[in-house]
């Protein structure tokens, strides 16, 4: 490709984004994530890297600039792919590769990737979707991508601050010509509140269930986007927001949002304290929500991923059954999800649960294997996904006068459903309208939901290390290979507690190693969370002060 027509890649690179960073970056589990100062060659470098993905998949590619839940300081990068669904992972050594290179090799490592893939089309003007989301950063860096994209004459189409996954849905509208929905906001909402609209019908409560909801929308882009999706939702649910500064505020995150409640188990600012009322909080571009509330002794209750998955799997099998069709339907969890959480799902519900890595994208991976998957992560992102061919047998059963009357409303219930969610990746607007709609129809308050079972107390801690690539593990995170004789050391400590459960990894996103303990009670959970992160510390070069252990 050392083609005159491509001078500006490297003139663009040398005078207006040279690398300002030496020391590398890598496309982790979330994309890059890092400073945003740092970020304005990176994503210039994304831009192209998009295009020469759009050329070899001959797909709209998209480009989302966000944090998720990191401070406003921060901001960062993710591809998405044709289907919408996350950048395949031997890509992520060509994003990794693209980021560090020096601005001389930028030209070299272009060449190599054409070579690679023999990319022979490069004069196509292949579509780049960028979204961003609420920081004060992201429309300069919209720029940088932007520019990337031209200096290969890519078509670059900038969707302005939307959440991730509606860029996720976006791309999939686009690669589908419209037929997974319009790939346009209006066209999203109508999407999903069509369908939430016409499965609640004109009975907006049931029973226990009341159609208000308090929302914490982060100061992010998920409150700004729900004052849309209220419109469209007519009132059949009402969406009372709070933290709802949406740029320039420099709260986004802050003591609030989806990842706060989650890791530091408590209520967020800002939200009125009324007991037993159903609350929720999204992270920072939308893609996790989590439920909660307080109680009459304003004691904090939690609803996290584990429990939207079993309240989802648990629906879905209901209906599934109802449908008599042989349907076959797996929820896909990580390690961190709640033991009790495992329990009830396969014991009670008898639904087969798998785990894989953390990641979306592991989970995402194995929902696939299923007819129908749902994966979840304890912090809250996860979605449904349908396979081509149970929709199929779905729209086949519906027209087919052998299933009796009331099979065919369920078959018709479930393709409804099928539209409130977004397949593409998890959505914390899709996950909400999920939950109320399944909430509604059983008839059940918050304080119902949380009775299916108890969750087992948890604990995370994290641990400084020298290197924390010397743990290394298998069994989807579950067992610790190396540092030798660590995982002995944790099974010893495990065997001492009823229900006791422990495993540490390395973190993708941070440098640290995390540590998860669960137990019968609170005092002991937390007493083997430090018991092994002592252990972790001792055996794995741990820095700093030593965990301590509580009495
Ligand atoms: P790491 O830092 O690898 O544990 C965290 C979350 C993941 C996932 C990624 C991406 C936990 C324990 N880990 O990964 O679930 O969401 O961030 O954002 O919540
Ligand atoms: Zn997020």
């Amino acid at each position: 490709m050392a083609n005159n027509s491509y001078r500006t890649v490297y003139a663009f690179a040398r005078e207006m984004y040279p690398k300002t960073v030496k020391t590398d970056i890598q496309y982790g589990t979330a994309g890059f994530r890092t400073r945003a100062v740092d970020l304005e060659y990176v994503m210039y470098r994304m831009g192209l890297l998009a295009v020469l993905r759009a050329r070899y998949k001959k797909a709209v590619i998209g480009v989302m600039i966000t944090a998720s839940h990191n401070p406003e300081p921060d901001n960062g990068v993710k591809l998405v792919d044709p289907h919408g669904e996350m950048l395949e992972q031997s890509w992520e050594a060509w994003a990794t590769k693209f980021a560090n290179v020096a601005d001389n090799k930028l030209e070299d490592t272009i060449n190599e990737l054409i070579k690679e893939y023999n990319i022979t089309n490069m004069n196509d003007r292949v579509e780049i979707l960028v979204g961003k989301d609420t920081r004060p950063s992201s429309p300069h860096l919209a720029k940088s991508v932007v520019d990337g994209v031209l200096a290969l004459s890519g078509k670059p189409i900038d969707f302005g601050i939307v959440t991730t996954p509606q860029l996720h849905y976006f791309v999939k509208c686009r690669n589908t010509r419209g037929a997974y929905g319009l790939p346009t906001e209006d066209g999203y909402y109508k999407k999903l509140t069509t369908a939430f609209k016409n499965i609640r019908g004109s009975n907006f409560t049931n029973g226990n269930y009341t159609n208000r909801v308090i929302y914490d929308g982060a100061n992010g882009v998920g409150a700004k986007k729900v004052k849309f999706l209220k419109e469209a939702l007519q009132g059949s649910l009402i969406i009372d927001m709070y933290n709802d500064e949406i740029i320039g505020s420099g709260k986004l995150n802050y003591l609030c949002g989806a990842d706060f409640v989650k890791s530091q188990q408590k209520f967020p600012t800002g939200l009125p304290v009324e007991s037993n009322a159903r609350c929720c909080s999204v992270d920072g571009d939308a893609d996790r929500i989590v439920y909660y509330y307080l109680d009459e002794n304003n004691k904090f209750h939690l609803m996290d991923g584990d429990r939207i998955a079993t309240l989802v799997a648990g629906y879905l099998q209901e209906i599934v059954q109802q449908t008599g069709i042989d349907l076959n339907m797996g929820l896909v969890q990580t390690a961190y999800a709640n033991g009790a959480s495992t329990e009830y799902i396969t014991e009670k519900l008898k639904v087969p649960v798998a785990c894989v890595p953390t990641g979306v994208k592991h989970l995402h991976h194995k929902a696939l294997t299923f007819d129908i998957g749902v994966y979840f992560e304890a912090n809250g992102h996860g979605t449904v996904i349908f396979s081509q061919e149970t929709k199929n047998k779905l729209k086949e059963a519906a027209k087919n006068n052998s299933y009796s009357e009331e099979q065919r409303k369920a078959i018709e219930k479930l393709q409804i459903l099928i539209d409130v969610i977004n397949e593409t990746v998890g959505d914390a607007i899709s996950d909400m309208l999920l939950v109320e709609t399944i909430l509604h129809a059983k008839g059940w308050n918050v304080t119902d939901w949380e009775a299916c079972y108890t969750d087992l107390p948890n604990r995370l801690m994290k641990v400084t290390v020298k290197d924390r690539r010397v743990i290394k593990t298998k069994d989807a995170e579950r067992i610790c290979v190396t540092p030798e004789g660590l995982q002995k050391e944790i099974n010893t400590l495990v065997s001492k507690y009823s229900k006791g459960r422990a495993f540490v990894r390395p973190s993708g996103t941070e440098d640290i190693v995390r540590i998860y303990a669960e137990a019968s009670t609170r005092k002991e959970t937390d007493k083997l969370a430090a018991e092994v992160a002592l252990k972790v510390f001792e055996l794995a070069g741990g820095t700093g002060n030593a965990p301590e252990i509580p009495q």
